[in-house]
C-alpha cells in the first residue's frame, strides 16, 4: 500500500483504495467471477472485450496482499474477475472490500477447484451445487481432557442463488458438451467447505495429530448427505450473501472442476486443465451476464467505460 490510510474500522487510502482487494470505485463490477487462481483468472479475462470493442484494453491490479483483478467487457457487459487465492479469510476480504466499492446489487460466481465425494463426479466433471456448509476444526479437541469433544465442526447448509445457479448449470451444460470430451455436469448437491486442504479434507498426515480417520468415510456421509465436493471457499460465499444488507444484495453461485476423485484417488492431469478451465470459464462468463440485476450503477469514470 503506498498511500496513507483513513479510518481504522473500514480502511481506505486517500484514493478511495480499500486495504487488501487495493481497488477503488469503478475498477470493479456488479458481475464478478471469483478464482482462487491467479493463472485461472488471466485465462479467463483473455475471453473479455478486446480494445477493438470499447477502444481499451482489460483493466488489471495485483494488489500487495494478493488479490488480482481484471475488469472489462464481455460481450458488451462490464465484468471483473478476482484471483482471491485460498481459503475463507480471502472470501471475507473480497466481498467486504468489494461491497464498499460498488454500488449496487451484485452478482458474484465462484469458479473453483474441488475434491469430488461422488463416484459419478470424476476428474474434468463439473459440480454446481444447491448449497454449501463448512467443516472446521475444533482446536479444544485437541487439548488435554478434551478429546471426548468432535475434532470437526460442521454448520448448517447455505443455499447458493437458484437463479444463478440454473443459468450457470444451463451454461456450462451446453458449452462444456460442445468443446470438451465426455465432461460432465453436476448438480443439485452439497459443497463442503473446509478449513484445510489436509485435516479438515480427511487426508492423512502422519506429522500432526488430525484425529480424521473417520471424517470423509463416515461421519461426513452421515451428518450431511448427498455431499459432492470439498474445497475451501464456497460457504463463506453463501453465508456473506446471505449476511447482506437487503438493500443491496449479492446474488452467489459456484461451480468446481473436480481435480480430485477422493473415491479413486486420482487427481486431474495439467493437459485437462488447460481443456477445461478456458472452456468453464466463458461458460461462466455467460450465465454471469445473463442475470438480471436491478438498479446497475456504472460507475462515472469507471475502466469499463
Ligand atoms: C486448494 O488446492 C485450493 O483449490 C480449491 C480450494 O478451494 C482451495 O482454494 O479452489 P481454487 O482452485 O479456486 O483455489
Ligand atoms: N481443492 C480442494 O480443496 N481439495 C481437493 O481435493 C482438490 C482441490
Amino acid at each position: 500500500m503506498k498511500n496513507k490510510l483513513t479510518n481504522a474500522n473500514f480502511p481506505m487510502d486517500v484514493e478511495g483504495r480499500v486495504y487488501h482487494v487495493g481497488v477503488k470505485r469503478g475498477e470493479t463490477a456488479n458481475r464478478i467471477i471469483t478464482v482462487g487462481d491467479h493463472v485461472r483468472a488471466r485465462r479467463i479475462a483473455k475471453l473479455l472485450d478486446g480494445p477493438e470493442v470499447k477502444g481499451r484494453t482489460v483493466f488489471e491490479l495485483v494488489s500487495q496482499r494478493g488479490f488480482t483483478t481484471f475488469t472489462g467487457t464481455y460481450q458488451g457487459v462490464p465484468v471483473s474477475i478476482i484471483a482471491i487465492g485460498m481459503g475463507t479469510p480471502m472470501v471475507d476480504f473480497l466481498l467486504r472490500e468489494i461491497r464498499a466499492c460498488v454500488e449496487g446489487p451484485i452478482a458474484i460466481i465462484r469458479f473453483g477447484s474441488c475434491g469430488s465425494l461422488n463416484a459419478l463426479a470424476g476428474c474434468g466433471d463439473m459440480i454446481v451445487p444447491s448449497g454449501a456448509y463448512s467443516i472446521t476444526r475444533n482446536y479444544d479437541h485437541f487439548l488435554d481432557g478434551h478429546d471426548t469433544e468432535p475434532a470437526y465442526h460442521f454448520s448448517k447448509v447455505f443455499d447458493a442463488d437458484p437463479t444463478l445457479s440454473r443459468l450457470l448449470a444451463a451454461s456450462l451444460t451446453a458449452t462444456l458438451t460442445a468443446n470438451t470430451s465426455g465432461c460432465k455436469v453436476i448438480t443439485g448437491g452439497l459443497n463442503a467447505t473446509a478449513d484445510s486442504f489436509y485435516s479438515t479434507q480427511g487426508r492423512s498426515d502422519p506429522a500432526f495429530r488430525d484425529d480424521n480417520e473417520r471424517l470423509v468415510e463416515e461421519i461426513l456421509p452421515r451428518e450431511r448427505p448427498g455431499t459432492d465436493a470439498l474445497e475451501m471457499e464456497t460457504a463463506a460465499l453463501f453465508h456473506l450473501a446471505r449476511c447482506a444488507n437487503p438493500k443491496n444484495p449479492v446474488r452467489a453461485a459456484a461451480t468446481m472442476m473436480v481435480f480430485a476423485n477422493r473415491v479413486t484417488n486420482e487427481f486431474i492431469t495439467p493437459e485437462v486443465v488447460d481443456l477445461l478451465e478456458p472452456a468453464a470459464g466463458k461458460a461462466v462468463l455467460e450465465a454471469l451476464i445473463k442475470v438480471e440485476l436491478e438498479q446497475e450503477h456504472p460507475e462515472k469514470g469507471s475502466v469499463w467505460e
